[in-house]
């Protein structure tokens, strides 16, 4: 007889020690996560068989050009978390404004605001790369009864209650930290129950992989070209390996698993990086801290950093603490 697995659910349910606040509300809101994921999953694996890839000719508010499934993807995300009366209000990279939720008999009373990016790394759709699509909750500051502000988006990482993502890779799992470790859950689509496959997920201590987009080399700041230049250099444990998908969700969830750094940073012609903070930047940032690796700007903790605005971009370092404090080092000698 196989051993049999923890179904999310099941693992929801068995820790309310994870949920200080609010066990019900909170596991419900990520089960409503879950689900949403389930529907986009299903989508996505049609892609390319049904008329649901290319673009439908508008742009969103990054100015990229949109995906059908990109705005399926957040209609998918939007109305779950909609109907199931959780939240208060969304932050969404498909959406330029807040989306405000008021709730049952309009009466403000949910707690929680989800930012999110529904569909990370679509434009690897039509070549059929994995994307994915990253969560992270707070609980709301503005009083319960009154319309959701936009200062309930603008707080902090550190203030997470939960985060994560879901990848649509070879398989698609779901991987989120509510702050008790992070856990990664494998989807059975043939009947539809995402199953505990990766408990306690630990970065490992060191790795060998550098992920970065190099075509952006003359354009990055010395110290970035300098620490490029190194893990490139035939000596000690190097050359390190680079992978580089051009999809957030494989890059972190490789470097989660297997080691390695992470860099998405400043440059010349994107002072302030491309990697959104709200919805990008802070809940990977969550999960590799959770995971005992480290998330910073190049010189801050990513999770420290009060943001200003709710499609804020920000430069991000992410993995093994030691790849990341390297990195740091050659910025602080060629800034
Ligand atoms: P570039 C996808 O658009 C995304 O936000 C991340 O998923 C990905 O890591 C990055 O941008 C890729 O950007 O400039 O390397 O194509």
């Amino acid at each position: 007889m196989s051993k049999r697995h923890t179904t999310l659910g099941e693992f929801l349910i068995g820790r309310p020690e994870e949920f200080e606040y609010d066990n019900a509300e909170l596991g419900q809101l990520i089960n409503a996560i879950r689900l949403a994921g389930k529907v986009v999953s299903h989508e996505i694996r049609k892609a390319g068989l049904v008329d649901i890839t290319g673009t439908i000719g508008s742009t969103n508010v990054q100015g990229e050009e949109q995906k059908k499934l990109d705005v399926f993807a957040n209609e998918a995300f939007i109305n779950t978390l909609t109907n199931r009366d959780i939240v208060c209000g969304i932050v969404s990279e498909e959406n330029e404004e807040m989306i405000t939720i008021s709730g049952a008999n309009n009466r403000n009373r949910n707690k929680y605001v989800v930012v999110m990016d529904p569909l990370d790394g679509s434009s690897n759709i039509d070549v059929n790369i994995t994307v994915g699509t990253i969560f992270g909750i707070y609980r709301r500051i503005s009083p319960v009864g009154t319309p959701v502000t936009v200062e309930d988006f603008l707080q902090p990482g550190n203030l997470q209650v939960a985060a994560g993502y879901i990848a649509y890779g070879t398989s698609t799992m779901m991987v989120y930290t509510t702050g008790n470790g992070v856990h990664g859950f494998t989807l059975n689509p043939a009947i539809g129950t995402y199953y505990l496959s990766h408990p306690n997920i630990t970065i490992p201590d060191m790795g060998n992989i550098y992920s970065v987009n190099q075509g952006g080399y003359v354009h990055f700041p010395e110290g970035v070209k300098k620490y490029i230049k190194y893990c490139q250099a035939e000596e000690d444990d190097r050359p390190y390996t680079g992978r580089y998908v051009g999809s957030m969700v494989a890059d972190i969830h490789r470097t989660l698993l297997l080691g390695g750094i992470y860099i998405y940073p400043q440059s010349t012609g994107k002072p302030e990086g491309k990697l959104r903070l709200l919805y990008e930047c802070n809940p990977f940032a969550f999960l590799l801290e959770q995971a005992g690796g480290r998330a910073t700007n190049g010189a801050q903790r990513i999770m420290d950093i009060k943001p200003t605005d709710i499609h804020q971009r920000m430069p991000f370092f992410g993995g093994c603490v030691a790849m990341v404090e390297k990195a740091e080092s050659f910025l602080k000698k060629n800034s």
